[in-house]
């Protein structure tokens, strides 16, 4: 008998690779997609062209994890042997736009796939929770593990924060299979172009092809965990074959500034930035042609920061034997040579 799995979130950065490993360990993978007036498919595209490999595995459901009838109808329906809750409203500067909306998506949402579980009896589903190295905040920890306390800063980390509660009360008083995977920053090809790593690759690529663009940031101190999707979702899927459920930290251990990041992008197409300049005045140019290619622009300041980040995933390594194939060097090679052929179109 096949497995079966239903990932919310499959039209997102992590769905997509998370929908193509499941498929590839022959799974039937069954996503729910929002409405949208564009079509909003792009990354699971492939999948479909590829009809005779994935032949009727593949299974789309329109909804949107808010509507608790959507979700109770589509488990009671599909009946999934595990459950891969990736919808979220996650980038981090619009959730302080956006609050009341963030929160009802991460933290309602997860709750009404709980409830669903529960209320219809499904004890055998096994769910996955996309927990956050956000819930963490500024602790002042220089690395992180899965014991550490959490104080979120952000209207994105206190919502993930309520449904990583959830998961583990839902756990302990249902006996629900329910883990978190509690992750870092992981980037890829298939990244939001708004996020930090993807804006900066994006503009390398059109720099490439000769556009003028600068690359406008904000702060360019915080320093983040960056690892590469691939190697994530095959994480969460480690999590829902151990023997119990439990919480796990997902990161490489290697910790850089957003600047750093800029440098290393820009040296993949031979340009070697110099800095000058303090705050909003700060610049990156090449000292040879004295041209400016980053500035900083105070909009993409966040009315709070989380100023550092770096994880242990000793546990996961142990128990999982969950090991990352990328480096940072690997991960940003792959992401400027991707965009390098995308903008060539
Ligand atoms: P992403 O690219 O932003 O994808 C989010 C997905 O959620 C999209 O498919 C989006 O649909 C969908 N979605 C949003 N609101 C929804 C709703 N109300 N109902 C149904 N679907 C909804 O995020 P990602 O990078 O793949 O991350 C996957 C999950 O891991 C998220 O929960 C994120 O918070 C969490 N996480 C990510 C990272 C990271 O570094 N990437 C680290 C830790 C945790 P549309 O395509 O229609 O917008
Ligand atoms: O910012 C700084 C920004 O938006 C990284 C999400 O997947 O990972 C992600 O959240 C850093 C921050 O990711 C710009 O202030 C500077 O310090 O790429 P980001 P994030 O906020 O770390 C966590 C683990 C998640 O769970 C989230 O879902 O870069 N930064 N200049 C900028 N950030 C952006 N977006 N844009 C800038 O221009």
């Amino acid at each position: 008998m096949k497995k079966i799995a239903l990932i919310s979130g499959i039209t997102g950065q992590d769905g997509a690779y998370l929908a193509k490993f499941l498929l590839n360990k022959n799974y039937i993978v069954h996503g729910i997609k929002r409405r949208s007036s564009l079509i909003n498919t792009a990354r699971i595209d492939d999948i479909y062209q590829d009809k005779q490999k994935y032949k009727a595995n593949f299974i789309l459901h329109y909804g949107d994890i808010t509507d608790s009838s959507n979700v109770f109808n589509l488990i009671q329906k599909i009946k999934p042997d595990e459950v891969y809750n990736l919808a979220a409203q996650s980038h981090v500067q619009v959730s302080f736009d956006t609050p009341i909306y963030t929160s009802t998506t991460n933290a309602i949402g997860t709750l009404n796939f709980l409830e669903a579980i529960k209320n219809l009896n499904q004890k055998k589903i096994k769910f996955y929770q996309a927990s956050t190295s956000e819930m963490f905040g500024n602790i002042n920890k220089k690395t992180i593990t899965e014991k550490d306390s959490f104080s979120p800063v952000s209207p994105y980390g206190t919502s993930k924060l309520y449904s990583y509660w959830i998961v583990k009360n839902y756990r302990d008083s249902y006996n629900i299979f329910a883990s978190n995977g509690i992750l870092f920053n992981h980037e890829s090809p298939l990244r939001g172009e708004t996020f930090v790593s993807r804006k900066i690759t994006m503009n390398v690529a059109r720099r490439h092809h000769g556009y003028n663009d600068i690359l406008y940031l904000g702060n360019i101190y915080s320093k983040r965990d960056w690892g590469h999707a691939i190697d994530y979702v095959e994480g969460m899927w480690k999590m829902l074959q151990h023997k119990k459920p439990d919480d796990f930290i997902l990161a490489t251990q290697i910790t850089t500034t957003v600047k750093n990041f800029v440098n290393k992008a820009f040296s993949k197409i031979n340009i070697n930035l110099s800095w000058k300049g303090r705050g909003v005045n700060e610049i990156a140019y090449d000292k040879k042609t004295k041209k400016i290619y980053v500035k900083i622009d105070k909009n993409y300041f966040r009315p709070n920061e989380l100023h550092y980040l770096k994880g242990s995933p000793k546990k996961a390594k142990k128990i999982l034997k969950w090991k990352p194939k990328y480096n940072l060097d690997k991960l940003i090679n792959e992401m400027v040579n991707k965009d390098i052929e995308i903008c060539k179109l």
